[in-house]
Parts: structure tokens; sequence; C-alpha cells
């Protein structure tokens, strides 16, 4: 079967690829050129049911999307749902994991913990839309560590392990992932 992943981002392609067990033929909304939606709402789940509708509607596909960001808890949270746009419109995530460590500075911090949310959405056309959440919990560290993953990994150290997500293998993050624990429970949902 085929399934539209609702992403214009590449790295998290390869990890939703590997978290469906290659059960799917995937087709990525940059391939089909479909145009990015505005991320208008306040939550993970919102934001994820907005893209999986959107390329829904406009594919006529299933399609599933990802919404997720990094909360950091001595920033009230912060960047959340603004994780992408903290990189600025170069996607530069130096600048943004640089503008954490800065913030932290700035309210004289030395609380590191922090968490990753994914929300997964998957949408049929003129259908349903179900939405999932996973969380890991663990704790940053400055500079970055390791040339893996994307965005903000090279930062964040899951809980009960010394590598970043950076450093670590792909296996390894896809192994208890945000993403990872989305796809769990969505898989669950389906069979339960
Ligand atoms: P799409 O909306 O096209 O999927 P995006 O990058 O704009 O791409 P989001 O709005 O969901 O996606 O933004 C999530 C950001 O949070 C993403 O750009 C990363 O910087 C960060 N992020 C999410 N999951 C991550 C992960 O597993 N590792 C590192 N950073 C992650």
């Amino acid at each position: 079967m085929r399934l539209v992943a609702a992403t214009h981002n590449p790295g998290k392609v390869p990890e939703i690829a590997a978290l469906l067990d290659g059960n799917y033929e995937i087709v990525t909304a940059g391939e089909l050129n479909l145009p990015e939606p505005d991320e208008t709402e306040t939550t993970f789940g919102g934001n994820a049911m907005l893209k999986a509708r959107h390329a829904a509607r406009l594919s006529g596909e299933v399609s599933l999307a990802d919404d997720s960001g990094l909360s950091v808890l001595a920033l009230d949270g912060a960047p959340s749902i603004f994780s992408a746009r903290w990189a600025g419109p170069s996607k530069d995530f130096a600048l943004a994991m640089r503008k954490v460590e800065e913030r932290l500075e700035e309210i004289g911090s030395t609380d590191r913990r922090a968490w990753f949310t994914s929300a997964l959405a998957v949408a049929w056309p003129d259908g349903p839309c179900v939405v999932v959440e996973g969380e890991v919990h663990g704790e940053l560290t400055f500079p970055p560590r390791g040339t893996r993953g994307f965005g903000y990994d090279p930062i964040f150290i899951p809980e009960g392990f010394d590598q970043t997500f950076g450093e670590m293998e792909p296996a390894a993050k896809d192994a208890m992932s945000h993403r990872a624990r989305a796809f769990a429970k969505f898989k669950a949902a389906l069979i339960d």
C-alpha cells in the first residue's frame, strides 16, 4: 500500500520509513510537489492533523504527518511547537541549538531537563483522521555532539543513555524515540 508522508523535512523520512517496518511504499509531500501548509494550530496534535488532512485532500491518498519538537523544562516548555521556527528560514539548527543554550544562560538556569514530543496523524481522503502522541525525556548537553539524525539531536541525551541522539546509531534512536513511541501507540490502536 502507498502512503503519503506529509513532510518536507528530509530528516524525518528515513525514521518514518524505518518505523513503518518497510510495510508501505512511501512517497513524500515534497516528491508530489504538495505545497507546505501554514502550521496555524496551537498544539502538536492540531498541527499534525492539519498537515495530514492537507496532504490527503490534495493527493487523494492516505497521508501521515508528524508534528514534533523539543521542550525545555526551564524555558517553560519552549521551543515546543516553534522548534522548527527557532532555526529561521535557512533552517539553521546550529543557530537554534545555540539559542536554546543562550536562553538558559540568560535566565541562569542549570536545569537541563527536556523532552521531545511527536504527534503522528493519519488522514484518509474524505475520511477520518486519527492522532497519537509519543514523548521521550532526557537532558540537554552543550556543545552539540554527533552528526547523526537531524534538528536538535546533537544536544539531547535520552534518559538512561550517555550518548546524544546525534551520536547514536539510527536504530538505537528508532528503538525509543518520541516518534517510535507514537508509532507504537498507533500500531497498538490499529490491532487492539
Ligand atoms: P514538516 O512540518 O514538513 O514535517 P518541519 O521540520 O517543519 O517539517 P515540524 O513542524 O514538526 O517539522 O518541526 C519539528 C522540528 O522539531 C524539526 O524541524 C526539528 O528541528 C525538531 N525535531 C522534531 N523531531 C526531532 C528529532 O527526532 N530530532 C531532532 N529534532 C527534532
